[in-house]
């Protein structure tokens, strides 16, 4: 009787997964151990710290399955319209702490470990990161994706799932090495492989017209490969809510090329397919320059296709209207990257669904839209037109590439204001046509990995003053800080959490580089990608300076130095010769001072080798000083040329000092993050630091307290060209020649280095960047800070401060932007 056998077996199932995995201490220890025996397969009495990782990592994966599941599904009942974040970059670091934190069973893990003789935090240093991205814009994506599961909307990332991330940077003799970084090697815990989710990706070939009626186009390509699915679950803080990273794979196709085989050369045409891997095996390490590359774009259109067929099939499973698709689906192109999506939708409507062009096209209209990240010229992707024709043929034929994103969104948008009106500025033909398209979208970070789990000492007693943890999903909570901001109580507690994450910072500095550094030093820092126009040699120079005055003191005047610990770090793109330069520049000037008796500890300089997402968390919350001095192209009109040093102790600025130079950053999101850590900001007049100094700044500040931001204000982009050509006549200021002599007379020996790197400073064409023009006002700058680091209680309250203005920058007033402003879909919070 076949109903009572369904019915039996339904009963059978319900048995079985009657309910959830528990999250006492006993069952997970349970499904660790399980683990250890049946996935890791390793004797339960036997098992090392990375096998004990891996064990544990599965059982939060399991959990993690039960979420997403679920989440799926009632996504899918409730028919919700949902956001497709398509992205070439994912830079989510780490998954093992975020996931028990945001499951809300990492005391439950950190217990149940102990109790088997294992720590916690020890574990969670055995993972590799998931370097899926270059920098700002990859990590963007991974923080957006955290509030958007946080935040229960209906969302998914789709990206590639890159065999090698970013490279590892190792330092040899202070120069940087590139070391593969495959990170896949021991397995991945985090993602589950759907081998059945497949999509057939087509390239090169040509075009055929046929005439049935209307007119109708055939592709026919001459190669194929199979793009596969790994999901990866992003677990939500707070809630049952778990959201997926779909990352595509490229694999030999199974069908395709059979003709190959056929003529006896079977071994020749194995190989041949395996070349398919190839697409979706490296990460491109150079941000922004852009290289017109074929297998850039076919990682693009790659990614891109699968993930449209992904959506079209979704689509297809509840619908048949094409007319509905804009209810229910929304497109983000992260940057023009995947831009090539809007001719491949445009081919799918047209080619594979039968729809009209003009159709086609006002459905494209009404589902893409598109975040640009950069107006520096050199990124801005533009394929020639033979390669376009030679890879994807059809696609050409549908539509040009150029401004494509900018025509085919309904809203573009900028990531700071003042990157906005730039990108308004830049594509002012398309701004004057379509205002009402043009938006800003201010960046955040996710103040859940960013403040609330690195940082855990100013955690507790950001609860504790706060009266509640709820600033963890409702970050505006933190200006309730303001009012404690000079509570002597508040101080001690502030400084002690600060500095036992300066000494975890210190550990782990003399572990790399054997160099033992004192915390009661400034921590001064500037991690980023090393580029010229991000000027890290401006702040070298100036560490030069500081070590000269050092060097020429009495020991009397010594004593009143303040000491500084100079942490510098990044990658340099590995053709990019200056940058790599720079980087042994770096370890050669603080060989020199680190071993310099007089010194001692007035001045340390360390580059921290491989900066990532793991150590970029452990950076950030030890930092007093977080450097953003990349030129900048916007400028304050009244200080602009009067390199006018200000100390307004108590009342306003620290120093407002005169910088220049054009290239301009979007945004930054790093100065955000600092900035939440109660660090202070020296930056330049630029991208998001100037809504930070709004938030935190005069106006906001009540009376006496000081604002903890202090901008280097520069000449304006109008200025640059004139100052550039001015060359000539330009006279340096006397320190800074000073410091190129002494680097070009062998003080730090490496003569030839040096010459090669001052040669860029000096002499018809030289110094670019404009660093001469700056680096009085620089020094100022720099002065004024050692100025208001000896008054403990003025910086503790700029520190104070500055967390409590930060709230602005979580990536969830971001994503409640986007989500009602652009996309148009609702958070879902699922049940339990
Ligand atoms: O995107 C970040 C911003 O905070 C930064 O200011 C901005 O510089 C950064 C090509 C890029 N812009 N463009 C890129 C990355 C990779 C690549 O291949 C360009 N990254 C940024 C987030 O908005």
């Amino acid at each position: 009787d076949i109903d009572a056998d369904l019915h039996n077996k339904s009963l059978l199932l319900y048995r079985l997964m009657d309910q959830y995995l528990q999250n006492d201490v006993f069952s997970i220890q349970k499904s660790i151990m399980d683990h250890v025996e049946y996935t890791i397969a390793r004797s339960r009495f036997k098992f090392d710290d990375f096998e004990a990782y891996m064990a544990a990592a599965y059982s939060v994966r399991d959990r993690l399955i039960e979420s997403w599941n679920d989440t799926q599904h009632f996504f899918r009942q409730l028919d919700t319209k949902r956001v497709y974040y398509l992205s070439m970059e994912f830079l989510m670091g780490r998954s093992l702490l975020n996931s028990v934190y945001n499951l809300g069973i990492k005391d439950q893990y950190s217990e149940a470990l102990r109790q088997l003789g294992y720590n916690l935090e020890v574990l969670v240093e055995q993972e590799r990161d998931a370097a899926l991205g270059n920098g700002g814009l990859g990590r963007l994506a991974a923080c957006f994706l955290d509030s958007l599961a946080t935040m229960n909307y209906s969302a998914w990332g789709y990206g590639i799932r890159y065999q090698y991330g970013m490279f590892r940077q190792t330092l040899q003799d202070g120069y940087q090495h590139e070391q593969p970084d495959y990170w896949l090697n021991f397995g991945n815990p985090w993602e589950i492989e759907r081998v059945h989710v497949t999509y057939p990706i087509r390239f090169y070939g040509k075009v055929e017209e046929h005439w049935n009626g209307k007119k109708n186009y055939t592709w026919l390509p001459n190669e194929q490969v199979a793009a596969v699915a790994y999901d990866n679950p992003i677990p939500g803080y707070g809630t049952n809510n778990t959201i997926n990273l779909r990352l595509w794979a490229a694999k030999p196709s199974g069908e395709f090329d059979l003709q190959s085989f056929n003529t006896g050369d079977y071994v020749n045409a194995i190989l041949s397919k395996q070349r398919a891997e190839a697409i979706s095996s490296v990460l491109y390490p150079d941000d922004r320059t852009y290289q017109g590359k074929e297998l850039r774009l076919k990682q693009q259109y790659f990614f891109v296709s699968a993930s449209l067929q992904d959506v079209i099939r979704r689509f297809k499973d509840h619908h048949d209207n094409f007319d509905q698709l804009p209810e229910k689906v929304a497109l983000q192109l992260n940057d023009a990257h995947p831009s090539i999506g809007i001719p491949e939708l445009l081919r799918i409507l047209i080619d594979e669904e039968g729809l009209e062009y003009s159709k086609a096209w006002e459905i494209c209209t009404k589902v893409f839209s598109f975040t640009n990240h950069t107006v520096v010229p050199e990124s801005l992707e533009k394929w020639p037109i033979e390669l376009m024709e030679s890879l994807l043929p059809r696609h050409l034929q549908i539509v040009r590439m150029g401004a494509l994103a900018l025509v085919a969104s309904h809203t573009i948008n900028g990531v700071a204001e003042i990157h906005t009106s730039h990108v308004k500025n830049m594509f002012k033909d398309f701004y004057e046509l379509w205002p009402h398209k043009f938006q800003n979208k201010t960046n955040g970070v996710t103040q859940r990995r960013w403040l609330a789990f690195c940082n855990p000492g100013l955690r507790e007693v950001l609860t504790k003053y706060l009266g509640t943890d709820a600033w963890i999903t409702s970050l505006d909570l933190l200006a309730g800080l303001r009012k404690h901001a000079r509570n002597p109580e508040l101080h001690k507690e502030w400084n002690q959490a600060r500095r036992q994450n300066k000494a975890r910072l210190a550990e782990y500095i003399e572990g790399i580089s054997g160099v033992k550094v004192s915390i009661d030093a400034m921590f001064d820092v500037q991690v980023k990608r090393i580029h010229e126009y991000k000027r890290q040699l401006l702040n070298v120079m100036s560490i030069i300076h500081r070590y000269d005055c050092i060097k020429n003191m009495s020991p009397e005047e010594r004593k009143k130095v303040v000491p500084r610990v100079c942490i510098l770090g990044g990658k340099a793109a590995p053709g990019y010769e200056v940058a790599k330069k720079i980087i042994k520049l770096v370890t050669i000037v603080g060989d020199k001072i680190n071993n310099d008796p007089d010194v001692g500890n007035l001045l340390k300089v360390i580059f921290v080798p491989d900066y990532n997402v793991s150590v970029a968390e452990l950076i950030i919350p030890a930092s007093d000083l977080s450097q953003h001095i990349r030129t900048t192209r916007y400028t304050n009109g009244l200080y602009c040329g009067h390199p006018e040093l200000r100390i307004h102790k108590g009342l306003g600025e620290i120093a407002l000092v005169t910088l220049s130079t054009a290239g301009n950053e979007a945004s930054g999101t790093s100065n955000m993050k600092f900035a939440m850590n109660g660090c202070i900001i020296l930056g330049t007049h630029d991208g998001a630091n100037v809504e930070i100094q709004k938030e935190i700044g005069k106006e906001n500040i009540v009376g006496h307290y000081a604002n903890p931001f202090k901008f280097l204000f520069g000449v304006t982009a109008e200025q640059v060209p004139k100052l550039r050509a001015e060359r000539r006549d330009f006279q340096p200021p006397r320190l800074f020649t000073r410091v190129i002599g002494m680097l070009r007379n062998g003080v730090f020996g490496h003569q030839e280095h040096m010459h090669v790197l001052c040669d860029t400073l000096e002499g018809q064409g030289g110094d670019f960047y404009l660093l001469g023009n700056d680096f009085q006002e620089y020094l100022a700058a720099q002065a004024a800070v050692d100025a208001a680091f000896v008054d403990r209680a003025w910086w503790t309250q700029m520190s104070i401060m500055s967390t409590a203005g930060s709230g602005k920058f979580s990536s969830d007033r971001t994503i409640k932007e986007y989500a009602e402003q652009i996309w148009g879909i609702e958070p879902f919070r699922r049940p339990i």
